[in-house]
């Protein structure tokens, strides 16, 4: 028996080299469309805390590429949960299969076709977790996303969570630009 998922999920690879172009980093891993298909990718990738700083997992809608260009994610932003280093092992790994799990599982209910996919982020300055949604600008599809995501992926009260725009990040606007919402 195959349970299909609602959507069609592809799992990406970035591989921190500092020698390349950022988009010549991004390696996609392979699609999977049904629940058992989700598990025996995740059962065989390495945690995310054991990758290498500067790596990445993402996780995205098959027709979506992990990235601010993509015509999905131009007006987009992103949900980041940021962890630090003592947090790599088990509660980066719980958060980050939450966070997944909430995706295939269609947890964003009617909000659904504005998630777009998630990422997590090794730095040596601390890990991230984020999800990534398609509109910016409407806050209440963005904050409901938002607490939505805190639930699903089971972040407790006391671990802040906060939205910015691609377009902030970009621009390089991210690193003094205020969260435009909180959840
Ligand atoms: P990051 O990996 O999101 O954050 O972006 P970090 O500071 O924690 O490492 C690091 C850099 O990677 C950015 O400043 C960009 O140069 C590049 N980069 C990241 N993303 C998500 C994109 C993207 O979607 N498109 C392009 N062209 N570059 C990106």
């Amino acid at each position: 028996l195959r349970f299909p998922l609602e959507d069609t999920w592809s799992f990406w690879f970035f591989k921190n080299d500092r020698n390349s172009e950022w988009k010549d980093n991004l390696i996609k891993l392979t699609t999977v469309s049904t629940v058992e298909g989700f598990w025996s990718v995740y059962n065989h990738m390495q945690s995310p805390g054991r990758l290498g700083q500067g790596c990445d997992y993402m996780f995205f809608k098959t027709n979506i590429q992990p990235m601010w260009e993509d015509i999905n994610n131009r007006n987009g932003g992103r949900w980041v949960l940021n962890l630090n280093k003592n947090q790599r092992g088990q509660e980066l790994e719980t958060f980050w299969l939450f966070t997944m799990l909430s995706l295939i599982g269609d947890q964003y209910v009617d909000t659904t076709d504005h998630v777009n996919g998630a990422v997590v982020s090794i730095r040596s300055k601390g890990d991230r977790i984020s999800l990534w949604t398609r509109d910016w600008k409407n806050a209440d599809v963005t904050k409901s996303i938002g607490r939505r995501f805190r639930e699903v992926a089971d972040i407790p009260k006391q671990y802040p969570i906060f939205f910015e725009s691609h377009e902030d990040q970009e621009t390089k606007r991210g690193a003094n630009s205020k969260a435009l919402y909180k959840a």
